[in-house]
C-alpha cells in the first residue's frame, strides 16, 4: 500500500498511541482513541453501502467527530468530499448532482434538504446519527494505491461551475511528509487549529501536519483572538490566514509575553501583507512563515524555517516542487527576474478535475506543468513573489470568489442591467466582495444583498453595491474593472 493516505495515518496511531492528538472544548483523544472510533465508524459506513472509490460528502461543523469521518472515509478506500458549511441549497444541488455520492452527512437542520436534493438517491444521516449507531465491529483498512483518489475539494472557475479537484493518497502524503520535515514538527508540538476543516489549508496541511508528525492540536470551531491568545501559553504553532494575523494585531493582549511559548505562525491562502508581517514582528518579536499553495495543488512554496522568512514573498519552492515562469499565452517559459504566470509541477499536484477531461487538459501544459493563474516572478535567491492572478478572482479572509458567479445571479434581475463585481482592500478580509451596477428600475441595495444570500454563501455577497449611470468600458464595450478597483480602493480604508 505504498503512498496510501490511511497506512500514513496508522503508522501515527501506533506510534503515538498513548499521546493526545487532539483537544476540544476541554476533553482530549488519544491517536488510540481516534483510529479506534475511525474503525468502529469505517464498520457503519459499509453497512451504509460506502465502497472504494465511492464519495462521501460532508457538509458538518467542526468537530472531533468530523475529524473521525475523515479518517473513517478514508480507512474504506472512499472519496472524502468535504463542503464549506455556509453554502446555500442552490450550491449543494451542484456539488451532489456532480459528484453523484452514496452518503451526504449533514447537520441536523439540513437532513430534509438533503433528502430533497438526493430525490432517493442518497443516503443521508446526521453525525448524531451515524456516532449513535456505531457497534463494536470495527472494519479493516481497504487497501488503495498512491494513485487512487483520496478527496475530492470544489473550487470554482473564472467561468462556469466549480470543479472537484481530485487529490490522490500520494498527493496527500507526499505534501504532509515535505511540510513536517520543512516545519520542524515533532510529537512535542501543539498546534492552535482554528481554521474551518472543509478546505485544503484547515484539513490537509493543519491536521496531516499534526498527525504525520505525532503531535497535537486544539480545535476551536473559529478563529477569536482572545481564545487563540490565552491559548499560546500551552502551544507552539498556529496556522492561519491573514485575517488571523490581522486580527491579533488588533487584540492588545497580544504581546511578545503572550507569544513566548510559541515557536512558529504560518499564514496562507491569501497574500500577507508585508506590512502586517512588520507590524507582528514587532509586536510579538516572531517573523510570520509565509508559504503558498492552491486546493490542486497542496502546498507549493514556503518561506524557511531556519533562513531568512521574507515579508511580501512566499519563499522558495518545496523541495519536491518544480516551479516555473512563463508566458501564459504562448507557455514560453521566462528567464529568472520575468514576470509571468507561476507554473508547477510535482508529486502533490492533483489528478485532474472530477469528470472534466477537458477542462484537466487546458490547465496543463503538454510538459506536465500545472498552470496556477497566478502571477509571480522569481528573485535572484530563488524566493517567489506573487504579483497578482491572471485568473478573476476575490480572496476574501482565505475564501475564494469569483466575480462571474456573483455577475451572473445580479445580470439576471429585471433591476439590474449589468453587473460588474470586483475586489477592493479590506483592513480584515485583505479583499471585499463589491459589486457595481447599472440599474434598469428602482433598485433596493439591502433588499438584493438578502435576495443574493439565498443563492450565494455569506462570504460571496457583495459587502456593497454601488449604483452607477453608466459603467465605464474601453473602446471595445468591455467593463473596465481596473478602472473601478482603482475608483473605489478605498471604500473599506482604515481610519
Ligand atoms: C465570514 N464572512 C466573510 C468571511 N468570513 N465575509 C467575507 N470573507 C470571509 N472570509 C461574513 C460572515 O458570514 C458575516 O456575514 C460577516 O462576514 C462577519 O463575519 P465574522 O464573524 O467577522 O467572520 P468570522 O467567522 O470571524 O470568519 C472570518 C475568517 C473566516 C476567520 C477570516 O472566514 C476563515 O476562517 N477563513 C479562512 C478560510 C480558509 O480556511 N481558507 C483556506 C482555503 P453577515 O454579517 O452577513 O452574517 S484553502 C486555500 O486557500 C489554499 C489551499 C491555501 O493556500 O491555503
Ligand atoms: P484555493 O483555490 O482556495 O486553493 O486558492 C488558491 C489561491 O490562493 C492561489 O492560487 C493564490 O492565488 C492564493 N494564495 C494562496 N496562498 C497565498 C499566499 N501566501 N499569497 C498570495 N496568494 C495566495
Amino acid at each position: 500500500m505504498s503512498g496510501n493516505l490511511y497506512s500514513r495515518f496508522a503508522r501515527s496511531f501506533t506510534q503515538f498511541a498513548d499521546r493526545i492528538l487532539v483537544e476540544e472544548d476541554g476533553k482530549s483523544w488519544t491517536y488510540a482513541e481516534i483510529e479506534r472510533k475511525a474503525a468502529r465508524l469505517a464498520a457503519q459506513l459499509i453497512t451504509l453501502g460506502v465502497e472504494p472509490g465511492e464519495r462521501v460528502l460532508v457538509q458538518t461543523d467542526k468537530s472531533v467527530e468530523t475529524l473521525i469521518l475523515y479518517f473513517a472515509a478514508v480507512r474504506v478506500g472512499a472519496i472524502y468530499l468535504p463542503l464549506n458549511t455556509d453554502y446555500t441549497e442552490a450550491e449543494l444541488q451542484y456539488f451532489a448532482a456532480d459528484a453523484a455520492p452514496v452518503l451526504a452527512v449533514c447537520r441536523d437542520q439540513n437532513v430534509d434538504l438533503f433528502e430533497r436534493i438526493g430525490k432517493g438517491q442518497l443516503t443521508v444521516r446526521t453525525i448524531a446519527q451515524l456516532f449513535a449507531s456505531l457497534t463494536d465491529a470495527q472494519a479493516a483498512p481497504v487497501p488503495r494505491g498512491g494513485e487512487d483518489v483520496a478527496a475530492i475539494l470544489y473550487t470554482s472557475g473564472t467561468t462556469g461551475k466549480p470543479k472537484g479537484a481530485m487529490l490522490t493518497h500520494h498527493n496527500l502524503v507526499a505534501n504532509g511528509d515535505t511540510l513536517i520535515d520543512l516545519w520542524q514538527f515533532t510529537p512535542e508540538d501543539r498546534l492552535i487549529h482554528a481554521l474551518p476543516i472543509f478546505h485544503v489549508h484547515g484539513l490537509f496541511v493543519a491536521v496531516h501536519c499534526v498527525v504525520f508528525s505525532g503531535a497535537s492540536m486544539v480545535f476551536l470551531s473559529k478563529f477569536e483572538s482572545a481564545v487563540a491568545v490565552d491559548l499560546m501559553a500551552g502551544s507552539t504553532v498556529l496556522m492561519g490566514v491573514p485575517t488571523f494575523y490581522i486580527r491579533l494585531l488588533g487584540d492588545e493582549a497580544f504581546t511578545h509575553e503572550a507569544a513566548a511559548n510559541m515557536r512558529l505562525f504560518i499564514s496562507g491562502s491569501a497574500p500577507l501583507s508585508a506590512d502586517i508581517h512588520r507590524a507582528f514582528e514587532g509586536r510579538c518579536g516572531h517573523r510570520v512563515l509565509e508559504r503558498y499553495g492552491m486546493t490542486e495543488t497542496g502546498m507549493l512554496t514556503s518561506n524557511p524555517y531556519g533562513g531568512e522568512r521574507r515579508a511580501g514573498y512566499v519563499g522558495p519552492p518545496l523541495p519536491d516542487v518544480e516551479l516555473r515562469i512563463a508566458e501564459f499565452e504562448s507557455g514560453k517559459v521566462l528567464e529568472q527576474g520575468e514576470v509571468g504566470i507561476v507554473e508547477v509541477r510535482g508529486p502533490n499536484i492533483f489528478k485532474g478535475y472530477w469528470q472534466m477531461p477537458e477542462k484537466t487538459a487546458a490547465e496543463f501544459r503538454p510538459d506536465g506543468f500545472f498552470i496556477t493563474g497566478d502571477m509571480g516572478v522569481i528573485d535572484s535567491d530563488g524566493y517567489v513573489q506573487l504579483v497578482g492572478r491572471e485568473k478573476d478572482l476575490i480572496i476574501s479572509g482565505g475564501l475564494n470568489v469569483y466575480p462571474a458567479e456573483v455577475e451572473v445571479l445580479l445580470d439576471d434581475r429585471k433591476d439590474v442591467a449589468e453587473a460588474a463585481v470586483i475586489g477592493v482592500p479590506h483592513p480584515d478580509f485583505g479583499e471585499a466582495v463589491v459589486a457595481v451596477i447599472q440599474r434598469s428600475g428602482p433598485f433596493n441595495t439591502d433588499a438584493v444583498r438578502k435576495e443574493l444570500r439565498k443563492d450565494l454563501a455569506a462570504f460571496k455577497v457583495p459587502k456593497q453595491i454601488i449604483t452607477l449611470d453608466a459603467l465605464p468600458r474601453n473602446t471595445m464595450g468591455k467593463i473596465q474593472k481596473k478602472l473601478l478597483r482603482e475608483r473605489y480602493s478605498d471604500l473599506f480604508a482604515a481610519d
